[in-house]
């Protein structure tokens, strides 16, 4: 019996009886309950055993066929993952739905109730978190062997809920019940090292010993992450810290100080303890940094680890290893393999350094100066002194061949350099990032061009051919199929089959039914059936949807200075025929971020405002959902008219609720920003509503002196917003909102209000005339295959990694 390729294995059944007798073992061995006495929770529970045992099956094989091809394996180093519920996903992966159902409904349960159960692991705050899930999820499926690295946090994202005084934020503790869908395996747990001295080993100038001063141990377990149609199964690996057994006083236990006898052990855990929802909070920066290098640490040496089972050399490890950091999060993976290299395993300084940077590259996600993590020295120093000096020499050699480039440049070296000098030094994890690696990326075509031109454009001119671009994508499979199952199926019909699915330019395809009329009334049909389910008002009305992240910069603010322009608007014409609007606006805010926590407080205010408004209410509605998640979204995306996305040009780095949002037939309006550019050049000017500043015109017009209030005095409609708020009538919150637009408007809203005004009006009457309409949400369907994340995947395997697909051969 050959038990590698898993030809050991009974093959679970598909047939309704045979998923039945398998559930029902579950039930019985793992759940120790009957048929009778199932609850929800147990039938929960052994059905997802149940399904997680098909796709076991498929990852022995996996593992087998991969390790067997000695590939160059894709390791994906990330700090959140945002993998949204896996019960539904993995149910359509495996194939195993339609017996799920049947056999469930022999227990007295449906499929729906069930799903309600699964929790969805909130281990990340928005797009890159997501990002990340979308990829694994696509490497998968493009059959490409890789692991995914992570935290495995045991509070993710915090759990929000909106109420008139806007946030209140309570811990998510996602796996209280347990989660069915991990595989502990505490075998390979790791030992880190934080704190303590380096000392000099005789005879060597580069090597040292680092003797930490406090150990934690990193147990991993691992989620299975299936391909579509297709049989690889890969995983994402995280990792939980806990504390060495030593570090329990029993003495101290004894002598009654309970406190103090688990002191070490709870510092120890609270590694892992909590997602930082990001990184404007002073608070736990010394823990953030902890948090990062335990990642990494655990991380490179599961790869080492790995590596080293086949016995080969250290000159294969590039050729066999490819390392994608995502953002500067785990840049820290840079010096810890030149550690793990030259002073463990004696690789000559130079061979390591090259070995390094042909390991590694680096997505960067943001062109936010603020989001460019640097991290002090001093602490750097007190935290991790061997892997400061490393950086220190790894500085030191760079700036040299810079020197050699620009000879005298002393003012690009200071800008170049890793270190930051001033009054307080400070680490520059992306300039880091870029020198240890051999290739850089942005995530949409204006991000990489302003990376290039703005950002690091000191290192581009050094090293032009290492900046490339990698549009971001998503996936059809959980953004269509799971998201939007009316959708997919009509688009199935339209399309005769459903390897759209794995094909996603197929939808192209679709392009001639927008002039098709039958196919247009089931089209609209069907946004409106899915705006019933949402009940998140009228499904007749116009459902305006802003859902991301609030963040100055991304202008929720300028959304709300509309939102009261067409209150005043109705107030002061209530018999005019207004095209009735929900706007709905979901969505977290990070808990010290108090500018965008008074944004949402706003939004709620002016919601009940609305609401308890008799003359006002009849056409204008505006919703505040709490706690937006993936699987949130899943359910609002499907049912928007229209698609928000208005950040000030030149800051959004990509976006990727844009591309759901138009893969699902929402028209965008929106800035030249990001993806959007990408997304309004597909779909056709003729179909996507633009408006404002472009990149450039945003970044003069700051340099020419920006000043708010000249918009104020100049446009009556936006005075009368600011106005009103400034009156009062909203709270002090619509004061403290108006002040800094007036003041400062450090995203320039004011400036574009009156275009984005302008943009509003032809969105309403385009609204009017609802072939139009229907015509411009198909072609943004048709024309958004470009956005998947199969794609975004297959262009890093070709361009990037290097990597060539591994099929796994099914099992009859
Ligand atoms: C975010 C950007 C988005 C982008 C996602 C995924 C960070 C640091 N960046 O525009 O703001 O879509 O990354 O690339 O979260």
């Amino acid at each position: 019996m050959d038990l590698r390729q898993g030809i050991g294995l009974r093959k679970l059944g598909r047939t309704t009886d045979e998923f039945q007798q398998d559930l029902l073992s579950n039930l019985y061995y793992r759940r120790g309950t009957t048929v009778e006495s199932a609850s929800a929770r147990d039938a929960y529970e052994a059905l997802s055993q149940t399904v997680r045992d098909h796709l076991a099956q498929r990852r022995a094989r996996t593992a087998a066929a991969q390790f067997a091809s000695n590939p160059r394996w894709v390791y994906y180093l990330s700090a959140e993952y945002l993998l949204g519920a896996q019960l539904e996903q993995n149910l359509l992966y495996s194939g195993t739905g339609e017996p799920a159902a049947e056999a469930v409904k022999a227990l007295g349960f449906s499929l729906e109730d069930l799903e309600d159960l699964d929790v969805e692991p909130g281990l990340g705050n928005g797009g890159l978190g997501r990002l990340a899930a979308c990829l694994v999820d696509s490497l998968a499926t493009r059959d490409i062997p890789a692991v995914g690295y992570g935290i495995r946090y045991d509070l993710g994202i915090f759990r929000q809920i909106i109420t008139e005084n806007g946030q209140t934020e309570l811990p998510d503790d996602w796996a209280f019940q347990g989660n069915p869908w991990e595989f502990p395996a505490p075998d390979d747990r790791q030992t880190v090292g934080f704190y303590g001295h380096t000392e000099p080993i005789a005879g060597s100038t580069t090597r040292k010993t680092w003797v930490p001063g406090e150990i934690v141990l990193g147990e991993p377990s691992h989620m299975l992450v299936p391909g579509y149609g297709t049989e690889t199964v890969n995983i994402v690996r995280l990792w939980s810290a806990k504390a060495s057994e030593a570090s329990f006083d029993l003495s101290r236990f004894s002598a009654g100080q309970y406190a103090e006898a688990v002191q070490e052990a709870v510092r120890a855990e609270n590694i892992s303890k909590v997602l930082y929802p990001d990184d404007s909070t002073e608070l736990g920066r010394e823990l953030r940094l902890k948090q990062q290098y335990f990642l990494v640490s655990c991380s490179l040496r599961d790869i080492v680890r790995r590596f080293r089972l086949r016995n080969e050399g250290w000159d294969t490890f590039a050729d066999k290893t490819v390392i994608q950091l995502n953002d500067t999060h785990p840049t820290i993976a840079i010096p810890e393999l030149m550690r793990l290299l030259v002073d463990e395993y004696e690789v000559e300084w130079e061979k390591a350094w090259e070995i390094t940077r042909s390991t590694f590259a680096y997505t960067c996600h943001t062109l936010l100066p603020e989001a460019l993590e640097t991290w002090p020295v001093r602490m750097f120093e007190k935290l991790l002194p061997r892997h400061l000096e490393i950086i220190y020499l790894i500085n030191m050699l760079f700036l040299r061949e810079v020197e050699a480039r620009f000879p005298g440049d002393h003012d690009r070296l200071r800008r170049m350099s890793i270190i930051q000098e001033g009054p307080e030094r400070r680490v520059r994890m992306a300039h880091l990032a870029v020198v240890g690696t051999e290739a850089v990326n942005g995530v949409a075509e204006l991000h990489s061009k302003l990376l290039r031109e703005t950002v690091l454009d000191d290192f581009a001119a050094l090293w032009p051919a290492k900046f490339q671009n990698v549009t971001n994508g998503v996936s059809p499979r959980r953004f269509v199929k799971l998201a939007n199952p009316r959708l997919s199926d009509l688009i199935t019909e339209g399309l005769g089959d459903e390897t759209w699915l794995r094909d996603l330019d197929r939808l192209a395809g679709l392009e001639p039914l927008a002039d098709d009329s039958s196919f247009r009334e089931r089209w609209q049909a069907i946004k409106r059936a899915n705006k019933v389910d949402l009940a998140a008002g009228d499904p007749d009305s116009l459902t305006d949807v802003m859902i991301k992240r609030f963040h100055e910069y991304k202008r929720q603010q300028l959304k709300v200075l509309h939102v009261i322009t067409l209150y005043q608007r109705i107030r002061q014409n209530p018999a005019a025929d207004w095209v009735p609007r929900t706007v709905l606006f979901a969505g977290k805010a990070a808990p010290a971020y108090h500018a965008a926590k008074d944004i949402i407080r706003l939004i709620a205010t002016i919601a009940a405002r609305i609401e308890a408004d008799p003359v006002v209410s009849p056409h204008l509605k505006v919703v505040f959902p709490s706690n937006y998640n993936v699987t949130l979204a899943e359910r609002i995306i499907p049912a928007a008219d229209l698609s928000e996305q208005i950040s000030l040009a030149g800051k959004e780095a990509s976006g990727t609720g844009n591309m759901k949002l138009a893969l699902n037939g929402a028209v965008t309006i929106g800035t030249l920003d990001g993806a959007n550019i990408e997304i309004r050049a597909r779909v056709g000017e003729d179909n996507f509503f633009l408006f404002g500043m472009d990149a450039y015109e945003a970044a003069q017009a700051r340099i020419n002196g920006y000043h708010p209030r000249h918009f104020y005095e100049r446009d009556e409609e936006l005075r009368a917003a600011l106005d009103t708020l400034t009156s009062g009538i909203f709270g002090e919150v619509g004061r403290r909102v108006a002040a800094s637009l007036l003041d400062w408007d450090e995203y320039l809203t004011l400036a574009d209000f009156r275009s984005y005004l302008e943009s509003q009006e032809q969105v309403e009457k385009t609204w009017r005339d609802p072939t139009r309409w229907t015509r411009m949400s198909i072609l943004n369907t048709a024309h958004s295959g470009f956005f998947s994340s199969d794609r975004t995947v297959a262009d890093y395997a070709a361009r990037i990694w290097r990597v060539a697909p591994v099929p796994v051969i099914g099992e009859d």
